[in-house]
């Protein structure tokens, strides 16, 4: 059950569809059933024209530094986060090929806890990482206890959302952090940190780790990390650096199309539509105090200091949207997503129940909103919260509580949320009421 497959997990994909910029005459044009040019030698990633050399020696020093710690170990995991998302699953696969890149016949395994709910997410763990090891959580101490070398990916060790996270694990023993969340006030720290909350996707310090290690990288694995890059930065769209941009145009000339339509095109079941439609009928919308019509004075003396910044960012409407029951814990982000593509919705909160913890995702639409800030001055203590300035979640858990007493936990959220973002007095309309817009 452990051991990883370390074959490709699509036949032939390869042979059939292989690129190849320098024989096809035009970069990205599909080779495909040319049996004669399947022989020719897999594409190496180029670095950024203005990669310095100092970044370049950097990233050959962490290469040899990871070869060199993993070279005796028994047993490797890398880890991606509980419920891993696109750029999780990128992150992770790339570096379990990195690694045995690196050492041909190392004992390397890839697990996540959690569950992998999205269609899109699924599908692309069904096609490029079948292999991956769900990981309950109940069995976590046990299971991860037979790992000497545990690598954690778009995520690090003091992030809540991991299984270590839940258990004792040697913090030395935790070889690599490839992230880009912004970091804890923590100091628990990987033996290799390397946490970059600038850049827009892990998917893109892989793609910067498999160039400088001049590692041959096939169709899926460069579709893998351009869908890990394109769903985190929206298609680029935020929260993007140079370097974003150099990997997901660098990794497009290489992209499989047909195994990214598969993905992205995915069919999606009926019980998704009832998903949405519960959330529908949940939403509410609030105005968020810049847009009502008597403006609230400048000395706003009472707010709490937090919500400077996140009231800065609302402008138009904040839209609510509550779930009571979820078949899945990342339902929430897939509808905060959706909601903050309204017209002049400028922030997204979706809540949800999910077995016996809440579940809360945020979305906001401004660079500047410090979403993970609010999330987790709400969350607090009472569970894990984590993200960037447009998009955050958190969970508490609410293990002794009744079904009722989940649900008044639930809408309790409401106001706090509404309070930080400077809208306490905000009266909500329902979305779907056509007399209340
Ligand atoms: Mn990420």
């Amino acid at each position: 059950m452990l051991t990883p497959n370390p074959q490709s997990p699509i036949p032939n994909l390869q042979s059939r569809f292989f690129f190849c910029g320098k024989d096809a005459g035009i970069i990205g044009a599909p080779v495909g059933l040319h049996p004669s040019r399947t022989d020719a030698p897999l594409p190496h990633l180029s670095l950024p024209a203005d990669f310095s050399t100092q970044r370049k020696s950097a990233g050959e020093r962490r290469i040899q530094q990871l070869r060199g710690l993993l070279t005796d170990k028994q047993n490797i995991l890398v880890l991606m986060h509980n419920d891993p998302d696109p750029d999780a699953i990128a992150a992770g696969y790339a570096l379990e090929r990195l690694i045995r890149h690196l050492i041909p016949a190392a004992p390397v395994t890839l697990g996540h806890g959690g569950m992998i709910g999205r269609a899109e997410n699924r599908t692309m763990a069904q096609l490029i990482a079948p292999h991956a090891l769900r990981i309950p959580t109940f069995e976590a101490a046990e299971i991860l206890s037979a790992y000497d070398a545990i690598l954690l990916v778009d995520t690090q060790p003091s992030a809540g959302n991991h299984l270590l996270y839940e258990i004792n694990y040697p913090p030395e023993q935790v070889i690599l952090a490839a992230d880009h969340h912004p970091p804890k006030r923590s100091q628990i720290r990987a033996v290799i940190h390397d946490v970059r909350p600038e850049v827009g996707a892990t998917a893109t310090l892989l793609a910067e780790y498999v160039a400088i290690a001049e590692m041959e990288v096939d169709e899926t694995l460069a579709t893998a990390l351009f869908y890990g890059i394109k769903s985190d930065t929206r298609g680029l769209s935020r929260h993007t650096t140079d370097l974003d941009i150099w990997a997901y145009t660098v990794l497009r000339n290489f992209v499989n199309t047909d195994l990214l339509n598969q993905i992205e095109h995915v069919q999606l079941s009926r019980s998704y539509f009832r998903g949405i439609s519960d959330a529908l009928t949940s939403t509410m919308l609030y105005r968020c105090p810049e847009s009502e019509g008597e403006k609230t004075p400048a000395g706003k003396g009472d707010e709490p200091e937090e919500a400077e910044g996140n009231g800065a960012a609302c402008t138009g409407f904040i839209s609510v949207s509550l779930l009571f029951q979820m078949s899945r814990p990342d339902m929430a982000s897939e509808v905060a997503d959706l909601m903050l593509r309204m017209e002049d919705v400028s922030w997204a909160i979706c809540l949800g129940i999910f077995e016996d913890r809440l579940v809360i995702s945020v979305r906001a639409d401004k660079p500047n909103a410090q979403a993970g800030r609010l999330v987790r001055s709400i969350v607090g203590k009472n569970g894990t919260a984590g993200g960037h300035d447009t998009m955050a979640g958190g969970r508490i858990h609410v293990p002794n509580a009744s079904p009722a007493q989940r649900i008044a936990e639930l809408h309790g959220l409401v106001p706090r949320f509404l309070q930080m973002l400077g809208a306490g007095a905000s009266v909500g309309m329902p979305l779907l009421d056509k007399s209340s817009l």
